[in-house]
């Protein structure tokens, strides 16, 4: 169905406000962390304060809004929350042993200002401190319980950490559809799927609603990575902020190589329609949510 015209939202626009409420949820919980070692809150607030686009931390807060949570505590931290274990793993894929990369965030990666044993120990410090955030400043001990689960299924062995290993896996062996389809939806939809079900459990969602922005951020994730794939073979240092054309020199499998590009840039429209229709039992109230899965596929960074 058409949006009416007075609807229209720019959920690119949108997204660099709310960037701002994630980065203070992020620096209020370090302020507030007096013993975290000098060399380390260095590192921290080296990645933490790169222009990262915060999506995941916003699609949290987003998702605790459309059922009616507004960005309550909760939803602030497992913002931050996941915020951090986006970047420790950002920062674990730079590593020399990974993906080997210099440029991240328009900056040096955290190994190349740092070096390689802090940037391994910021990454471990950043993922700890995530649970211990969850753990601690969410109200409610079965909400934490709940949030804590999710962030975990998504980020460990059956999620990020296993697309991860596939994806390093692939450069040597290749593969086709069904293992690109594997390794990003474990890698990246998985973290997306995450945010969005951890705003709707922080605002306090009945379980309909838990499920349906879960459908969506699965969608959504997976439309991101494989526009991610594509601006990887289109797009410049400059407007990307890191090293493009990695993946084909890397022998990466993506969608762009498995097939083609214009048949990814379908793909990623179908993905991206399949969550605008996820977000149904939202009505007018999900406006922001389906415009924000249009635009992430014409962003260009
Ligand atoms: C090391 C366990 C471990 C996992 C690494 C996130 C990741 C898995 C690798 C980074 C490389 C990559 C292409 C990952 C896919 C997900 C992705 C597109 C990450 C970048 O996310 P953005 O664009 O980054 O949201 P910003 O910098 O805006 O936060």
């Amino acid at each position: 169905m058409q949006e009416p015209k007075t609807s229209q939202i720019d959920a690119m626009a949108e997204l660099g406000g709310r960037a701002g409420l994630v980065n203070a949820a992020l620096a209020g919980i370090l302020a507030e962390k007096r013993e975290i070692e000098p060399r380390l809150r260095r590192a921290f607030e080296y990645v933490l304060g790169s222009p990262g686009k915060r999506l995941r931390g916003a699609l949290v807060t987003w998702c605790c809004e459309v059922v009616g949570g507004g960005v309550s505590e909760d939803a602030k931290a497992a913002a931050a929350a996941i915020e951090m274990v986006h970047t420790y793993s950002l920062i674990h894929d730079d590593l020399p042993a990974m993906d080997d990369d210099d440029l991240r965030r328009g900056r040096a990666t955290c190994h190349r200002a740092f070096d390689e044993a802090t940037a391994i120990l910021a990454g471990d410090g950043l993922l700890t401190l995530a649970f211990e955030v969850l753990a601690q400043r969410v109200s409610e001990p079965r909400i934490a319980v709940r949030l804590i689960g999710e962030l975990a299924r998504a980020a460990g062995p059956e999620g990020m950490v296993a697309g991860q290993m596939a994806d390093l896996l692939a450069e040597k062996t290749g593969g086709g559809k069904q293992l690109v389809n594997y390794i990003h939806t474990k890698k990246t939809a998985k973290m997306f799927r995450c945010a969005a079900a951890s705003g709707a459990i922080a605002g306090g969602a009945e379980e309909s609603q838990i499920k349906a922005l879960s459908e969506y951020g699965l969608k959504v994730g997976l439309a991101f990575q494989i526009a991610d794939d594509i601006l990887d073979v289109s797009a410049s240092s400059e407007a990307l902020g890191k090293t493009p054309g990695k993946d084909a020199a890397q022998g990466k499998v993506t969608y762009p190589a498995v097939m083609g590009v214009e048949a990814s840039q379908r793909a990623a429209e179908k993905l991206a329609a399949e969550a605008v229709d996820a977000l149904q039992i939202f009505g007018p109230e999900g406006r922001l949510l389906r415009e924000l899965a249009k635009a992430l596929l014409k962003r260009g960074k």
